[in-house]
């Protein structure tokens, strides 16, 4: 009977607007005339929803039944961004669902606007984990992610009448959220504080356990991930605490009601709120408690699926992979091993086998300030057993040590996991590197530094095997497909189909019509209606008007002072200086330039949010300089997110990439702008190395000191200061001269440049910065080589596809297979 009755295909547009109207109607509950845009987009977005969910219960049933190895993607923060847009595309029903919803008087547009962003991440890192299970979707690998389901993601930017930041809660699920699905019926204990007691087990034998403390639920909620041209379907499942004890009635019936609630408030702040710090751990109880009850749930719920198999636990890293997205979730590796050895009865080097060849470790930077290091008393307070458990494998891992090079006291410090600070820490990333049986970097320097600076004495202990680079990629749907409508149209009508969506080294075959004028004048017809597009936004948004026809210069990321927003003002002041030096005729040969920046500071980072209040002020001069007009205009795009980034990436002519070298792990955003054919300005670092190398060097703009160099500056400035840079003096000067407004506000930013040393190196790269930036001007003046270099650069692109970073994932560290889903 069940057989017969098989959930419905909406296979006709009369199908999707009954199925939309139904959902208007039993959903929603509204009435068929009281629909607006927000319910039209919400009821069309269930509808869509349901082919989604069709996928995801023939994708688990299938996994059910051949029972794979599976992979899970342990990842604090996922940056999903909007969903419906890329679900219509993945299940290539966007025209019938664009017909239908205009049917019913809408445009699919419009509602496209109406979602809200899915931003549960800081940045790069959440959106490479939301780029990931993109590509497992797509490439139909058994992969899922785990994290916590925050009521408010990242803060929501507001840029007040003074330039400064302000940050309000972003409450993304005022509307309800369609793309995600409560179950109620999976639900785990999280434990927490309590002691460590001595207990008899059943034969007879002396066990540790955790016991008293107190007791929150973690309940599961599935955000369906739908792949590309696949019916295979994935899933990202997050956590959200609830109290455990509803209510203390004994509190409640003396009428004590601030005590009976008190449990409900403490579950329920649990995972309120996503950390807003990138790069800079916080050290606070509540994030360690936020992590430890994201991998506890998690594990239990990975063991329940274990378990059903009735498989030996010897067998468990034969079905399981872990995959722990840097610092964060590193507690698991004390947490697997404690239910292993507490509540399974293993023995621990039995346990502790399974344990290593379980988990793997993504390093994704090597800026000290952001490696998790947790105080021993607040973890003893915290998680006791785990504790006792870190000693221990610190314990074992020391002697063997001492047992392969004996006497070295030196190395046994240098590999602890327990730093002999006051108070003592447990260092983190040792914990993964001990625990884990490959760690890897994100981009080729960056796994190279991560074994010559973070981790050189463990390359001692384990070899460097170990250590592997595998190189980020993003996903060439979202960002080019989706965001990048008409250049999309072109590739596939120039190669002739659109293989390239999944197999992007296939747009190489651009390179053959980079000379092509024809196809030049096509691709830059394009750049330039993603510029009208970009100056349409910021016309409508922000009031100010950009000519699409000057040279679009944009950084968009977090704003942190290695990735140096700093420099690329100072270098927009010296520009600004010149131009009010020239005369008519010099300023006539002069490029036209939009600087575009975007990003968001950590609330308690002072000096970035001072960069932030820097680059506005400077805004507010030059773009209402009169006689400058067109020449140069200074734009700070508030509230940088996904979406924006849909638009904002398409529209670049030059986006600038210019850490300090061996500071930016990788970089994610430098792949987007250079597949949607914008050209870098960047430093030697990250993956702008080997987007270099993939698009030929004459095809990118480098400068700056290399990364080797920089420790050798760094320690020079601290015995000889620092002499500043002729030019970057004088724009100090100008800033001090109040052309910008008090001058004072700016001193703290300013001293960065002197007082104990230029540490990210801006004076000493500022010449080579602003000799780059001339040569972009006159490149950009002649328009057939840059039209050239932007299809140079999409062509070149292929590697970094985030498929083929998963495909590596796969290969070299999970040993996972692809479940074809047909
Ligand atoms: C503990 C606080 C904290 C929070 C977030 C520390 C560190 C982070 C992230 C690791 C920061 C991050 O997003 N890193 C970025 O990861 C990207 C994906 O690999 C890289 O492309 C970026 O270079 C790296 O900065």
């Amino acid at each position: 009977r069940w057989k017969s009755l098989a959930p419905h295909d909406l296979a006709s547009t009369t199908d999707i607007e009954k199925s939309i109207v139904y959902h208007t109607t039993y959903t929603l509950c509204r009435h068929r005339y009281n629909v607006d845009k927000t319910a039209m987009y919400s009821a069309t977005s269930h509808s869509v929803r349901d082919l989604l969910l069709k996928e995801w219960n023939t994708t688990q049933e299938r996994l059910h039944v051949t029972n794979p190895k599976r992979c899970y993607y342990l990842s604090m923060e996922f940056l999903l961004g909007r969903a419906l847009d890329n679900a219509l595309y993945c299940l290539s029903t966007k025209k019938e669902y664009a017909e239908s919803v205009k049917a019913l008087g809408f445009s699919m547009e419009d509602l496209l606007e109406e979602e809200r962003d899915a931003a549960l991440g800081n940045g790069g890192l959440g959106r490479l984990a939301a780029c990931y299970v993109d590509s497992s979707a797509t490439l139909e690998y058994p992969v899922w992610g785990y994290g916590l389901r925050f009521k408010y993601g990242i803060f929501k930017q507001i840029i007040n009448n003074e330039g400064y930041q302000d940050e309000t809660p972003d409450y993304w699920l005022s509307h309800g959220n369609p793309w995600e699905l409560r179950r109620d019926d999976i639900k785990y204990d999280v434990q927490f504080y309590g002691y460590v007691a001595t207990k008899m087990n059943d034969a007879g034998e002396s066990r540790l356990s955790w016991e008293g403390g107190e007791k929150m639920y973690a309940v599961a909620y599935d955000m369906p991930i739908p792949g590309y041209d696949t019916k295979n379907c994935g899933n990202i499942r997050l956590w959200e605490s609830q109290p455990h004890n509803l209510f203390d009635f004994g509190a409640f019936n003396n009428g004590d009601y601030d005590k009976a609630v008190n449990d409900q408030k403490r579950a329920n702040n649990l995972t309120a709120v996503l950390y807003p710090n990138d790069n800079h751990d916080s050290g606070k109880e509540l994030r360690l408690k936020q992590e430890y009850f994201w991998v506890s749930a998690s594990l239990q719920d990975i063991i329940r699926r274990f378990k059903r198999s009735k498989r030996p636990w010897k067998e468990f890293s034969d079905q399981v992979a872990l995959q722990l997205n840097d610092t964060h979730p590193i507690m698991a590796i004390a947490e697997l091993q404690r239910l292993l050895v507490d509540v399974e009865g293993l023995a621990w080097d039995s346990a502790w086998d399974i344990v290593t060849k379980t988990f793997a470790f993504t390093n994704h930077t090597v800026l000290p300030e952001a490696l998790e290091r947790w105080s021993v008393p607040l973890m003893e307070h915290l998680l006791p057993r785990h504790m006792q458990i870190i000693y221990d494998i610190n314990l074992f891992f020391l002697q063997k040590v001492e047992k392969q090079f004996p006497g070295d006291r030196d190395l046994l410090n240098q590999v602890s996991i327990i730093e002999e600070s006051q108070p003592q820490q447990v260092r983190m990333a040792y914990l993964a590197v001990v625990g884990s049986h490959k760690v890897n970097g994100v981009a080729a320097l960056h796994s190279e530094l991560v074994k010559k600076d973070l981790f050189p004495a463990f390359i001692k202990c384990f070899g460097p095997e170990k250590f592997i680079n595998i190189t980020n990629g993003i996903t060439p749907r979202r960002w080019l497909y989706q965001a990048n409508p008409a250049l999309r149209d072109i590739i596939t009508e120039t190669l002739g189909s659109e293989k390239w969506v999944t197999h992007l080294d296939e747009l190489a075959q651009l390179k053959k019509f980079a000379d092509d004028k024809a196809f030049q004048k096509k691709w830059m017809d394009v750049k330039y209606r993603n510029k009208q597009r970009l100056a349409k936004w910021i016309s409508t948004n922000m009031g100010i008007d950009v000519s699409p026809d000057s040279l679009f210069d944009i950084q968009v990321k977090r704003i942190h002072e290695y990735k140096r927003q700093f420099l690329n003002i100072l270098g927009v002041i010296h520009r600004y200086r010149e131009l009010c030096e020239m005369n008519d005729s010099e300023r006539s040969k002069v490029t036209p330039r939009v600087v575009i920046f975007g990003g968001k500071a950590a609330p308690g980072y002072f000096v970035a949010k001072l960069v932030i209040k820097l680059i506005n002020s400077v805004a507010k001069v030059v773009n209402n300089d009169e006689s400058i007009g067109d020449l140069l205009k200074v734009v700070f795009i508030p509230d940088y997110k996904v979406s924006l980034a849909e638009i904002i990436t398409p529209a670049s002519d030059i986006s600038q990439h210019i850490s300090t070298a061996g500071t930016e792990a990788s970089g994610t955003s430098n792949m987007k702008f250079v597949l949607n054919g914008g050209l870098i300005l960047g430093t030697v670092d990250g993956a702008n190395i080997e987007i270099r190398d993939e698009i030929g060097e004459e095809n990118i703009f480098m400068f700056g000191t290399l990364a080797d160099k920089v420790p050798d500056i760094r320690h020079n400035q601290k015995f000889y200061g620092v002499l500043l840079d002729a030019n970057l003096q004088a724009v100090i000067d100008l800033i001090e001269s109040g052309a910008f407004g008090d001058a004072s506000i700016f001193n703290p930013l300013i001293d960065t440049l002197t007082y104990g040393g230029d540490y990210y190196l801006i004076s000493e790269d500022f010449d080579g910065y602003l000799k780059k930036q001339t040569e972009v001007d006159d490149t950009f003046r002649d328009k057939t080589l840059w039209a050239k270099k932007s299809i140079m650069c999409t062509a070149g692109m292929g590697f970094f596809s985030s498929d083929r970073a998963v495909r590596e994932y796969a290969d070299k560290i999970w040993n996972l297979k692809p479940i074809p889903s047909e």
